[in-house]
């Protein structure tokens, strides 16, 4: 059931990963109010078994809806790099995972495409909502390339390694324009607004909005 009270929407974000929740409600704004599976006593991480961004997004709405019971959704994400055929897409949070040569992620990211002049990807969401038991799944991409170092402090994950093609400007009236992003900024050196403007999430969660507000005219 579509639950409004005092105009705010109330939805579980079946997820673990409090970078996601924070940025999730920058991009969604007052009229909805995000818990996580832990407010309910599921802290625990939910399985993502499938081998696509589609089948484990479904697979976590799926599973808070079952053990919740209340509307929510899930975001599976994954970085797709052009010269690695789409790796590591599915498995970007497990990409050096078990591999004592890499401290982490990035670093065996920036190792791997040494060297490689064709550094093109994207950052690619998958969004599932789930309301009354029916899931609907919304898509959302960032286009840009992988940096030769890690820059700056903000967002999480990839962000200091990707530096998305285009970045937003702010306008006098308010609203951002899109220009090329000529000084190779990296994700990690844009202000919050900006990323959230720009990125998958930002892209994919502002489609389940409008959908959202289709529902309750
Ligand atoms: P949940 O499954 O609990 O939502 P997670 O961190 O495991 O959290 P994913 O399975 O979607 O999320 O894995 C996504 C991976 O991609 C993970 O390594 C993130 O750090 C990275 N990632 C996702 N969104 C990102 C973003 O906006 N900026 C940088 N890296 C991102």
């Amino acid at each position: 059931m579509i639950i409004w009270y005092l105009c705010v929407m109330k939805l579980v974000f079946a997820t673990a990963n409090l970078h996601k929740v924070k940025e999730a409600s920058q991009i969604l704004g007052p009229g909805f109010e995000l818990s996580i599976p832990a407010d309910y006593g599921h802290p625990e991480d939910i399985p993502e078994t499938g081998n696509t961004l589609e089948a484990n997004s479904l697979q976590k709405a799926k599973y808070v809806y079952d053990a919740i019971g209340m509307d929510c959704f899930a975001d599976d994400s994954g970085l797709e790099v052009d010269a690695l055929d789409g790796a590591p897409g599915v498995y970007t949070a497990r990409y050096a995972y078990g591999d004592i040569r890499f401290k982490d992620n990035l670093d065996k990211l920036l190792y791997v495409l040494d060297g490689q002049t064709d550094r093109r990807a994207r950052f690619h969401t998958v969004v599932t909502l789930i309301i009354d038991g029916k899931p609907i799944q919304f898509q959302g991409y960032c286009e840009g390339s992988i940096g030769l170092k890690r820059i700056g402090t903000g967002g999480f994950g990839y962000d200091p390694i990707f530096i998305p093609a285009e970045i937003p400007v702010f306008q006098a009236d308010g609203s951002w324009s899109l220009v090329p992003n000529t000084d190779g900024l990296a994700m990690a050196q844009l202000p919050d607004g900006a990323k959230n403007y720009i990125s998958h999430r930002g892209r994919s969660l502002r489609i389940m909005a409008e959908y959202l507000a289709t529902l309750v005219k």
